[in-house]
């Protein structure tokens, strides 16, 4: 196994037993053996989040271990994020983006690594956290006159709320001016078809490439 293989083992390891301190410690590695942060991100500490799910749903694991888990993979991010954002290319703004996790809802890791990729690409982000009420979209794409919304959810509970937003912002006025792009892990191209979104991404580099697509950038 090569040494970024291994690497990438321990971070997914540092997820499951919920380990903040080596979660970060291997983010530092990564940096410094020349692991791209993305791929560290997404071959490493996601695969460990998303077992931690896994066990939960087996009922292996319970709530601490969700946030245990979380906690881990954030100290991971807070060393990566900067990483990311120094590789920004600050010459042409791409497009203005709204992003934010939908009402009900709390989960903010996915969330938050679309935006950090998206502003890394060039887009202007407005990220409006988590739990965000529906009038909250349509009023900072109305302010902002944003191009895209990204809508987060993780539940299959809030997912009917993405339907909401694009419903409110079609009342608005608005549905003609911002693409709508929805994502989250229960989310699917077929529920963004469904519900009218224009575009769906399973992660956060397809998210780049479908916002460059859906704006024509
Ligand atoms: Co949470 N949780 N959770 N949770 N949680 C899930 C989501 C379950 C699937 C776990 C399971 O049962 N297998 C499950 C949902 C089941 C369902 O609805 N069918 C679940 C549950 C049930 C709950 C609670 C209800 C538990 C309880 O209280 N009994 C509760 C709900 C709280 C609420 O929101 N109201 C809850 C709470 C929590 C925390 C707080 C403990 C913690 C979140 C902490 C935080 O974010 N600060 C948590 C966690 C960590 C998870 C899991 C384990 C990981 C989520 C995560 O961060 N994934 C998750 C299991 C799973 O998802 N398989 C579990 C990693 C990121 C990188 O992936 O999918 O979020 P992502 O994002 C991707 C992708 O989807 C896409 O790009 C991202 C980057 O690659 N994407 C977009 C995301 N948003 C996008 C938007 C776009 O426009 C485009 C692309």
């Amino acid at each position: 196994m090569s040494e970024h293989d291994a690497l990438l083992q321990e971070m997914a390891q540092s997820v499951l037993e919920g380990n903040a301190e080596q979660a970060a410690g291997l983010a530092r590695k990564a940096l410094e053996v020349g692991l791209e942060p993305m791929t560290a991100i997404e071959q490493g500490y996601a695969p460990g989040i998303r077992e931690v799910g896994d066990r939960f749903e087996r009922g292996e694991y319970f709530l601490p271990h969700l946030a245990m888990g979380a906690e881990a993979m954030k100290a991971a991010l807070a060393v990566l994020e900067p990483e990311l954002a120094r590789r920004r290319e600050e010459r042409t703004t791409l497009g203005r983006v709204v992003i934010g996790t939908v009402a009900g809802d709390i989960h903010e890791i996915g969330k938050t690594l679309v935006a950090t990729m998206l502003a890394a690409n060039g887009f202007a982000v407005t990220d409006l956290g988590v739990n965000v009420p529906v009038e909250g979209f349509v009023e900072t794409v109305r302010r902002e006159k944003a191009q895209l919304v990204g809508l987060s959810a993780l539940l299959t509970t809030t997912m009917l709320v993405q339907k909401e937003v694009i419903q409110a912002l079609a009342e608005a006025g608005l549905r003609d001016q911002v693409r709508v792009m929805v994502g989250g892990a229960p989310v699917t191209a077929a529920w963004a078809e469904e519900i009218g979104a224009d575009g769906y991404a399973e992660d956060a580099i397809s998210a780049v490439r479908k916002a460059r697509e859906l704006l024509g950038v």
